[in-house]
């Protein structure tokens, strides 16, 4: 029997070849949340555990809890219905997302250094024309993380959030990458950040581009990703699969990555 590509998989994952990475932030109580503007925005709750047993009087034998959780909390998945843009789309919610938009390669773009210099760093399609110049081209179906390293700040919301008088300051993509990578025809855009797009979005062209424009071609977010510096640029198999919450707005996602060891 000849070794299919899957069967080739298989083996390269017994024997470690191809390593799982675990792109996803520890959801609990301490996840930080997303702080919209109290007076142009309900806001999203900080997660809450509640405990139904712990093998005592209210279940002998087991233990279980209930959760109190946000769509859109920790590392998680923007469904196309999430914004009024895409609101429209039949398979635009988590439940009806075709599964096969769940596996796909990645393309990593390094933003690391130059969001250390600057916090309010905006990725531009230049940015991104030079990367595909040294990398190769982004392919129709895949997806497109601008890695910042700011998940390093994911442990409070303090650093993670990182807000002044000003508002909050973490980088994300100008509407001109959004559009330029859907030029490409990618599957979806991820960040390491709270959200989608950068701190400074609400301010932009049209607000909030990447959640405006990606959504408005029916297309998918992932958000709070973890180690995206443990990723090549190009070559990795992204997992990222939400909940099939039903008409569900966006689900806390195990994110997974394949890459070759
Ligand atoms: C609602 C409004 C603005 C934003 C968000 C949600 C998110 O970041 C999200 O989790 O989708 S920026
Ligand atoms: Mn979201």
């Amino acid at each position: 029997m000849s070794a299919t590509a899957l069967t080739q998989l298989a083996s390269a994952l017994l024997s470690g070849s191809v390593k799982v990475i675990d792109l996803t932030a520890p959801l609990g109580p301490e996840t930080p949340v997303i702080k919209l503007p109290p007076e142009i925005a309900v806001n999203t709750p900080e997660v809450k555990v509640h405990n139904i047993s712990h093998y005592d009087k209210n279940g002998p034998f087991w233990a279980w809890n209930w959760l109190e959780l946000g769509e859109h909390t920790g590392t998680h998945f923007d469904a196309p219905v999430h914004w009024i843009t895409g609101k429209d789309y039949q398979d635009g919610t988590t439940d009806r997302i075709p599964a096969q938009n769940f596996v796909a390669p990645v393309n990593v773009i390094d933003c690391s250094a130059e969001s250390a210099a600057n916090p309010d760093y905006l990725l531009t399609p230049e940015a991104i024309k030079a990367w595909e110049a040294k990398h190769g081209e982004i392919e129709a179906g895949s997806w497109v993380l601008m890695r910042t390293d700011w998940y390093k700040r994911n442990g409070s919301a303090e650093t993670f959030l990182n807000a002044d008088a000003n508002g909050p300051h973490s980088p994300g993509p100008t509407p001109e990458a959004i559009e330029y990578i859907l030029s490409k025809g990618v599957v979806g855009w991820g960040t390491e950040t709270i959200g989608t797009d950068a701190g400074a979005a609400g301010g932009m062209n049209p607000p909030f581009p990447a959640h405006n424009l990606m959504h408005k071609a029916n297309k998918y977010g992932l958000a709070s990703l973890c180690h995206l510096d443990q990723l090549p640029p190009k070559g990795a198999v992204l997992i990222a699969a939400p909940l099939k919450f039903v008409n569900g707005t966006g689900s806390p996602i195990r994110a997974l990555a394949l890459v070759a060891g």
